[in-house]
């Protein structure tokens, strides 16, 4: 029976991802964990364990308390928080992974899921389609922690035969949760300040474009690489996905189309450096052969979609 663990799953993408997938294979098969204990109440019919990842000790005797086929692995400091903490940002990114895939070697688990991040690029990486397989100079911890992880992911694979699958996201952007500490988390908050009437003021200069994925099409490609079969995958470091990319003035006006009296000022902070040293576009051609990834929701299509649900949230 397949039973998955997951890390981190109170953040941005495990809030979305954990019920995604106890609709899948069924609560009973889920076991949502995070190191802050409060993240159970998001899941109240899912069995839920406080688990901080860097305890070896802990996420072994959780996976065999609940016979764990299947580990995804989301727990992470993204790259805003990771700059202020860069030891924390390692300990956290990088020793999980390495206890994660040791364990998935040991107990010859079915599957692990392991996020990877656009922050792999880096200055001298090209700019615009940036490819799979290219330069790869990061210059956040964050993305030294990623690109590393890569490596390990594939080196698990290669020597010992463990079935990590990966992909590279872009900038996540949804209504069902508040980001965690990236560069990219205007992108959500700005929706946030629109329905709520508020003027906004974006830490990223106006024309800073980033690549970035609507939720729901972040969560299906999840599913769509993870139930691939195994002789498709034909990368085991992290795929390329894309979805769309844009710059601040231009989701500030998709926005304007259906809240007109919506405002914008920029004062660019230390996540501009880093935002400018990513891709601005990225080429999925080897995702889209593979496994057959095609992104759905364009800017504007993820502008109506936000807003109309932040605004039945916003009145009950
Ligand atoms: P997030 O910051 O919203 O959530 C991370 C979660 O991990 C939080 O709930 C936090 O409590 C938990 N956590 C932190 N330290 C922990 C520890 N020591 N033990 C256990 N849990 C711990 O991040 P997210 O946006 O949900 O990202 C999830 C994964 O996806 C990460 O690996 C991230 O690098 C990757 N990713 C996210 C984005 C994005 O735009 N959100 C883009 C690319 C990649
Ligand atoms: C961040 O900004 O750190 C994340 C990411 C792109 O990995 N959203």
């Amino acid at each position: 029976m397949t039973k998955i663990l997951i890390t981190g799953a109170g953040g941005q993408l495990g809030s979305e991802l954990t019920h995604a997938l106890a609709s899948f294979f069924g609560k009973e098969s889920i076991v949502a964990t995070d190191i802050n204990e409060n993240a159970g109440s998001l899941f109240p019919e899912i069995p839920f364990e406080k688990l901080d990842v860097t305890d070896r000790s802990q996420l072994l005797a959780i996976t065999k308390k609940h016979t764990i086929t299947q580990i995804y692995h989301l727990a992470a400091i993204l790259s805003a928080t990771g700059e202020k903490n860069p030891a924390l940002a390692w300990k956290v990114n990088m020793d999980s992974l390495l206890s994660v895939l040791e364990l998935a070697k040991e107990k010859q688990l079915d599957k692990i899921y392991w996020p990877s991040s656009i922050a792999v690029f880096g200055p001298s990486s090209p700019k615009q389609h940036t490819p799979q397989r290219t330069i790869q100079e990061p210059q956040t911890v964050y993305g030294i922690s990623k690109q590393a992880g890569e490596q390990w992911c594939n080196y698990y694979f290669q020597k010992h035969g463990v079935d990590v699958r990966s992909l590279r996201y872009p900038g996540l952007i949804g209504y069902k949760s508040l980001p965690g500490g990236g560069t990219t988390d205007y992108a959500v908050d700005i929706y946030h300040h629109a329905v709520t009437e508020k003027p906004y003021t974006c830490f990223l200069k106006k024309d800073t474009t980033l690549p970035m994925m609507y939720m729901p099409d972040a969560i299906r490609a999840t599913i769509e690489i993870m139930n691939a079969p195994k002789d498709r995958i034909s990368i085991r470091s992290s795929y390329n996905i894309s979805a769309l990319s844009f710059a601040p003035e231009e989701i500030f006006n998709s926005i304007l189309v259906h809240c007109p009296t919506f405002s914008i000022d920029y004062q660019p902070d230390f996540r501009q450096e880093i935002a400018e040293g990513w891709p601005q576009s990225i080429d999925d051609t080897q995702a889209a052969l593979d496994w057959g990834w095609k992104a759905e929701f364009n800017l504007d299509k993820m502008t109506q979609d936000m807003l109309r649900n932040l605004q039945n949230h916003l009145h009950g």
